[in-house]
């Protein structure tokens, strides 16, 4: 691309880059990908430390720039992309809640969701900043029995994000399967390009597993 708007994606398979790859792919934008073998310790190597010191995936990088955390990762590329059609551009009355539900998945979906999964004890409602689990479960469950996208009638990368993620959320029972939220995740999911990038990213995360167990078994 000559326009200065290509990128590139640090991704492994069946992470949170997932979510991000399916973002690109669902805006048919060109990038590239730089794939790490997070069960094999890419991740914790130098070379990727130097990019993202947290070692996580996603990350992104840009003209030089880095760009670090899957919801600002989204709003970005969103911006980046207009013509994908998936952002709220600043100046639309949706950009609110756009900003909203996208600080919402980050900052109370998923610790509330951590707390769940690590049988942790939510702090007093007062010191938590998601309040508590069944109130973010019943407000997120509020937002998409009015649907069918989280913003209404109108798709957004926040679906990407959200959809993704709730999938594999009520798979694991950290969400429950309340039926506005399945059939939300679903909408989402079974879209042909999010079903591709699911099916290769499930055979490269095989693939991984296959590469680090020989490795570790070599040792
Ligand atoms: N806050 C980060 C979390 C990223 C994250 O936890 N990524 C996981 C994969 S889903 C990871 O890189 N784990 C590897 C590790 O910590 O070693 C975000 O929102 O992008």
């Amino acid at each position: 691309m000559s326009d200065g708007r290509k990128v590139t994606l640090y991704y492994a398979p069946r992470t949170r880059a997932t979510g991000t790859l399916t973002l690109l792919e669902e805006m048919g934008v060109p990038y590239d990908r730089h794939v790490l073998n997070i069960r094999a310790g890419e991740n914790r190597q130098p070379a990727y430390l130097a990019i993202n010191p947290m070692g996580k995936v996603p990350a992104l990088m840009h003209q030089g720039q880095v760009i670090t955390e899957q919801v600002a990762i989204s709003i970005y590329l969103s911006d980046l992309f207009p013509d994908a059609k998936l952002a709220v551009p600043a100046g639309d009355l949706l950009r609110g809640p756009f900003l909203r539900w996208m600080a919402f998945y980050g900052t109370c979906l998923e610790p509330a969701c951590t707390d769940k999964s690590m049988k942790r004890e939510t702090p007093p409602r007062a010191q938590s900043g998601y309040g508590d689990y069944d109130t973010v479960i019943g407000v997120l469950n509020a937002q998409l029995e009015k649907g069918p996208y989280m913003l209404g009638e109108r798709m957004t990368a926040a679906d990407i994000l959200w959809g993704t993620a709730l999938s594999w959320l009520t798979m694991w029972d950290l969400v429950p399967k309340l039926p506005a939220i399945t059939a939300y995740a679903e909408r989402i999911t079974t879209r042909p390009i999010v079903t591709r990038v699911r099916a290769e990213d499930s055979a490269l995360a095989a693939e991984h597993e296959k590469a680090a167990a020989a490795k570790s078994a070599a040792q």
